[in-house]
């Protein structure tokens, strides 16, 4: 590929891997009797969700997407956070679990953490596919991470530099 992504840092088959791990310990920690709702946070994590959603293994996944944009075409979170869809359902009661890419600064999560806990989910919790500690800027408690990464901009399943980038299925590091 000609482009300014050209370093993997996590292959397909490692992300593959780690989502079918990541599922395993979310089938035994959530009852199989109750729904699940799984909360994709749009548009990054919408690889990730469809990977996690099929590793699952138990038939009452819903599957739920939110709109939040916190970047524009920056590299660097513009601290505004913004609902740009909400949820169309009511999870007062259920157990919710949000699906996203990345956290970086964690000023996405942290909102959306205390927006939701507001509507009263019986549990609530996250699983990021990729962490970068070292950028955290606000605390946000993550249950489940598939992998911590250095402070470098990625790419790929699903994360974009201006739009470019979310249909590899690898995950690269975009140079300068
Ligand atoms: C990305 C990513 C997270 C957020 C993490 O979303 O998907 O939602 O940034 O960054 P933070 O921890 O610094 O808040 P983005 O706003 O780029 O939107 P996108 O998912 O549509 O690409
Ligand atoms: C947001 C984001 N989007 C794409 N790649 C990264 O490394 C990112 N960090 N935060």
């Amino acid at each position: 590929m000609s482009s300014n992504a050209s370093r993997v840092l996590l292959s397909s088959h490692q992300i593959q891997n780690r989502v079918r791990e990541l599922a395993a310990e979310i089938d035994r920690d959530y009852p199989h009797s109750r729904p699940l709702y799984l909360v994709s946070i749009l548009k990054g994590s919408f690889m990730f969700m469809a990977d996690l959603a099929r590793a699952l293994n138990r038939h009452n996944v819903r599957i739920e997407f939110m709109g939040i944009s916190s970047y524009g075409s920056a590299k660097t979170s513009s601290g505004q956070v913004k609902v740009t869809r909400d949820l169309d359902v009511n999870i007062e009661g259920q157990h919710v679990l949000i699906v996203e890419d990345i956290i970086d600064s964690g000023v996405t999560l942290s909102y959306l953490r205390r927006l939701l806990t507001q509507r009263h989910p019986k549990s609530l919790e996250i699983v990021t596919l990729l962490d970068k500690p070292e950028r955290r800027i606000q605390p946000v408690e993550v249950k489940y991470v598939g992998f911590s990464i250095p402070d470098e901009f990625v790419v790929g399943y699903g994360l974009d530099y201006a739009e470019d980038y979310r249909n590899l299925s690898d995950i690269r590091i975009l140079s300068e």
